[in-house]
């Protein structure tokens, strides 16, 4: 018997759809040069980065992954000797799946500006980070609450309020 075009159509979608969650990514996009859409593959391509920090419980952890400012400059973004003037009003819209968003203004992220090792991180102790948290997830470990460590981020957009 062959297939109807409507088993097909089905077979497409599905297959797709487990392809997608597969390899699921995170995107870079607004006032940059150049969008990115990077999978955990894709990342590991930048030097890692790991920090030492403690939870909402107090419970300490290694996570790795890459310094935010070290993607984010990637894309082109306004950082380093190009973060001043009117560029200093700019900030990231981290989106995450389950609609929680934060920001941090590009300063707040920017290693000439302040200590905190903001990372985007995909492993926690040595092992991906877990459904749920991950595949990617910001860690600001000089934070004195986890507020912002935003989980299974998909998104981070660098935005220049218009007035
Ligand atoms: N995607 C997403 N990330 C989130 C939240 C959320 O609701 N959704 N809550 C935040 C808050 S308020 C806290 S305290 C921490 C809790 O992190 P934990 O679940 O690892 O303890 O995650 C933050 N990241
Ligand atoms: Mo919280």
């Amino acid at each position: 018997m062959k297939p109807s075009v409507f088993a097909i159509a089905l077979f497409l979608v599905f297959s797709s759809n487990a392809f997608a969650q597969r390899d699921p990514s995170v995107t870079i996009d607004g006032e940059v040069t150049k969008s990115l859409k990077l999978s955990v593959a894709d990342l590991k391509k930048f030097p890692p980065t790991e920090v030492k920090t403690k939870d909402r419980d107090g419970k300490e952890h290694v996570y790795k992954g890459t310094l935010l400012s070290v993607v984010l400059d990637s894309a082109g973004v306004t950082l380093g000797k190009d973060l001043r003037g009117e560029n200093l009003v700019k900030y990231v819209r981290v989106k995450a799946a389950d609609g929680y968003k934060v920001v941090y203004s590009l300063a707040e992220i920017d290693p000439g500006f302040t200590s905190n090792t903001i990372l985007l991180a995909t492993q926690v102790d040595g092992k991906p980070l877990p459904k749920g948290e991950g595949p990617f997830r910001i860690i600001a470990p000089l934070e004195n609450r986890p507020t912002r460590w935003a989980r299974e981020v998909t998104s981070i957009t660098v935005i220049a309020p218009k007035d």
